[in-house]
């Protein structure tokens, strides 16, 4: 089982689209074990998007990320790393495949809804910057036992 770090843009959170995104995630299998508004700080955004510094978008990249709250989630499950970026889908919005979050719901390459860590390294560094100690609840779910095939001891 993977954890995974993903954001609600203020892109998403302005549209009316929480609910909408985060059913994908849900209606996927994947578990919701962390969940809140907030706004994103300067040092925060530079913290998280340390890697992309100096690249021609960085600026106007935090600009966004910071202008208004966003909604963070920590989602569970079998390699939720990969399952959420395929369900993200491409990075713009305007070359997004049609049945992903990016592509149904966006077309813009910056405003593009929804950011999902990329591995498991990233997955565990973004968790940490943005739950604290206790935030993330992963208590068992009646529903697994459907989600999952456990009929071999294990879920599959
Ligand atoms: P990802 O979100 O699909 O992992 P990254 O390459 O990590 O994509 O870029 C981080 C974010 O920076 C993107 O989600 C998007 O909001 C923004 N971004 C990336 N490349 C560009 C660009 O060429 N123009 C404008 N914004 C960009
Ligand atoms: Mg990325």
């Amino acid at each position: 089982m993977e954890t995974t770090l993903i954001i609600l843009k203020p892109d998403a959170v302005q549209r009316g689209l929480i609910g909408a995104i985060t059913s994908r995630f849900e209606q996927k299998g994947l578990q919701v074990v962390g969940m809140k508004l907030m706004r994103i700080s300067q040092e925060l955004a530079a913290e998280h998007y340390k890697d992309h510094a100096g690249k021609p978008f960085y600026a106007g990249l935090v600009r966004f990320m910071t202008s208004e709250p966003v909604v963070v989630l920590a989602l569970r499950g079998m390699g939720a790393i990969g399952v959420c970026r395929n369900l993200m889908g491409a990075t713009f919005g305007s070359k997004a495949a049609a049945g992903t979050i990016r592509g149904d719901f966006g077309i813009s390459n910056s405003f593009n809804l929804v950011h999902g860590s990329d591995s498991p390294e990233a997955a565990a560094r973004e968790l940490a910057l943005f739950f604290k100690q206790g935030e993330v609840l992963d208590g068992k779910r009646a529903i697994d036992q459907w989600v999952y095939d456990h009929s071999g001891g294990k879920p599959e």
